[in-house]
């Protein structure tokens, strides 16, 4: 039985990942969408957790569905402020923790059709939303303080089986009565504990079957197709679709609160700007009064942000993607096709300068139709100059440089420290050997949690090494531009020749975790940093006979902005003068 299900399960996430590319595409381009949460609670104006907070008994709350009475067309209100806002998207709350469905359904009548609106106020939303050319979304709460086998449900198989079939109904009702629905966002899957219990594959494959454009969010305890951060916004990691969603005013639900409580134009600007960044999407909550009006302020503001965006239209929405490789304490990096959009959301004055860009820069303007700007670039300092003195944008105090580079640009930090590439030329002298000048490279290998578990690899291993030598101007080797801005284990492997038995002292300058190997014995591993200018810094005396050996580093990539590794052999101070010229190890080619 349950490899049965495995199965099942196997070609159900296969379906999934094969579509999902596809499904997404609308989606990655929307970048912003209103979320409405309007329930029982808006009448109460005390936050959509009314209920619990205040432990409200049910026989005290029910009576909200009777009293509740929206005027008619309000969805329209909000369909039309969204595309005002430049929203491509909506989600409304259909079911709440309250347990009050605001669709016409069979599951319960406790519902908006059966009791005081006596509407499908779905049916009216998604009109709504369609007439005004958006996507629908539909949020339902998994979580149901009303239903009685809500909260049992996880202690008695019975109710278990119960809720799950009224949970499956209302969802199966969502996804059939309405036409297309884009999105499925599912919230608080408490208390069931597994996706198992919820059934959730099932759910969802009978949801997929229904609408297969579908995208469902993360919380049925599968991660289906996007990661839903609450409250803050964090990027995904890797290519995962993301999408923060966010209060106006601290509560989902209706609630007054002053008017500095409020986001301003110029947060919501920044929430989208770092979401665009990231490669995100903001989903910007309203919690519109009980008759369905949208609270004064967040129309003021949202009105303001579509004003705003209709500049910005081009960065904002489409094939955006996050330039990863990029960094600066003055904004944050985009791009779109072969341009790149800094950001400057801290305005230097007339110029404005990078470090350590790798990458030549062709062009650079004022975005959206600024004149073409001087630049200088020399070494590793990039200063754009000829920019206004104050911000050119004065509502969300950023302004967009864009530029096009003749070959795509990356940032080698020294260990993030500004400093001058010099070579470590206090190492050498009689005691010290030249810098090991190449080095076998491996593939990259899959990230480990913590470089001291790096596995023992061998140069016999097949994992596609090639050579890769140092770099002139540094004496580096430039791990960095191996693996650009990849996470994982880098393997640097050698075979060595020890001229005689001895001990040698191993200098190692590393920007980023490592762990050596000589003959596949771990003899060092360091998660830290050492500045690879500074080699001397670190070290490690080792004890080798007479002949070959191999000597492997496993090099965490994932360390830091990472550059490089600098290697050389010395004789440790108390045996310099035993031999009249120092022998060290050399490489075997
Ligand atoms: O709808 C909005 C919020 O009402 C809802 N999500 C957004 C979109 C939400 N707010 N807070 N939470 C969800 C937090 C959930 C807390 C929980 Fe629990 C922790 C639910 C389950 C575990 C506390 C413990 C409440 C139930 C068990």
């Amino acid at each position: 039985m349950a490899t049965i299900q495995s199965t099942d399960h196997t070609a159900y996430l296969a379906r999934v990942a094969q579509t999902q590319a596809r499904r997404l595409r609308w989606w990655r381009e929307a970048r912003f969408g209103m979320f409405i949460h309007w329930g029982l609670y808006s009448q109460l104006g005390r936050n959509e957790w009314v209920m619990n907070l205040e432990r409200i008994p049910l026989s005290a709350y029910e009576p909200l569905a009777d009293s509740w009475h929206p005027q008619p067309g309000c969805a329209r209100e909000w369909a039309a402020l969204a595309k005002h806002a430049g929203m491509k998207y909506m989600v409304l709350t259909a079911k709440h923790h309250e347990g009050y469905c605001l669709w016409d359904t069979q599951q319960t009548d406790y519902n908006a059709v059966r009791r005081g609106p006596g509407r499908d106020l779905v049916g009216e939303y998604v009109e709504a939303a369609r007439e005004a050319g958006l996507r629908v979304g539909l949020y339902y709460s998994l979580m149901d303080w009303h239903h009685p086998d809500g909260a049992r449900c996880a202690t008695d198989e019975a109710a278990r089986q119960r809720f799950v079939d009224f949970t499956r109904g209302c969802v199966r009702e969502l996804m059939t009565n309405y036409g297309k629905i884009d999105i499925l966002w599912y919230d608080v899957s408490w208390p069931l504990t597994s996706p198992e219990a919820w059934e959730s594959y099932q759910m969802n494959a009978m949801v997929r079957k229904l609408q297969p454009d579908i995208l469902i969010n993360d919380r049925s305890q599968l991660p289906e197709d996007f990661g839903t951060p609450e409250e803050h916004i964090t990027p995904a990691a890797g290519a995962r679709a993301w999408e923060a969603c966010m209060t106006f005013n601290g509560s989902w639900g209706f609630q007054q609160t002053p008017p500095t409580d409020w986001l301003s134009v110029r947060k919501v600007l920044e929430m989208l700007r770092i979401c665009t960044a990231g490669g995100g999407n903001l989903l910007l909550n309203i919690g519109p009064l009980p008759d369905g009006s949208v609270p004064p302020e967040a129309v003021e503001r949202l009105t303001a942000v579509g004003q705003w965006l209709d500049s910005y239209v081009e960065i904002i929405y489409g094939a955006v993607d996050r330039a990863p490789s990029l960094v600066s304490a003055l904004g944050n990096w985009t791009c779109k096709g072969k341009r790149l959009y800094f950001w400057c959301s801290r305005w230097p004055g007339e110029e404005l300068a990078f470090g350590a860009v790798q990458g030549k820069l062709a062009a650079a303007r004022l975005y959206p139709n600024g004149p073409e700007l001087n630049v200088t670039q020399k070494a590793d300092r990039l200063v754009i100059h000829g920019l206004p003195a104050q911000c050119p944008d004065p509502v969300a105090g950023v302004g967009v440089v864009e530029m096009t580079f003749r070959t795509p640009p990356v940032q080698y930090f020294n260990a993030g420290l500004v400093m001058p590439l010099v070579k470590p030329v206090d190492l050498r002298g009689k005691w010290v050997s030249p810098p090991i000048r190449s080095w076998q490279v491996s593939a990259l290998q899959a990230k480990v949690a913590a470089v001291d578990d790096a596995p023992v690899v061998s140069l016999t291993a097949p994992l596609d090494w090639h050579t890769l030598a140092i770099e002139k101007e540094t004496d580096f080797l430039n791990v960095y531009a191996e693996y650009g801005a990849q996470d994982g284990i880098l393997y640097l492997g050698n075979t060595i020749e020890a001229p005689r038995d001895g001990v040698w002292r191993f200098y190692l300058g590393y920007d980023g975790g490592c762990r050596v190997f000589i003959d596949g014995q771990s003899v060092f591993a360091d998660p830290e940093v050492i500045n690879p200018a500074l080699p001397g810094r670190s070290f490690i005396d080792l004890t080798m006979t007479a002949g070959r050996h191999e000597l492997m580093i496993a090099f965490d990539t994932a360390a830091g902005r990472g550059w490089g590794i600098y290697a050389c052999f010395a004789i440790p101070r108390g045996q310099r003068g035993i031999e009249k010229k120092p022998v060290f190890p050399r490489v075997v080619k």
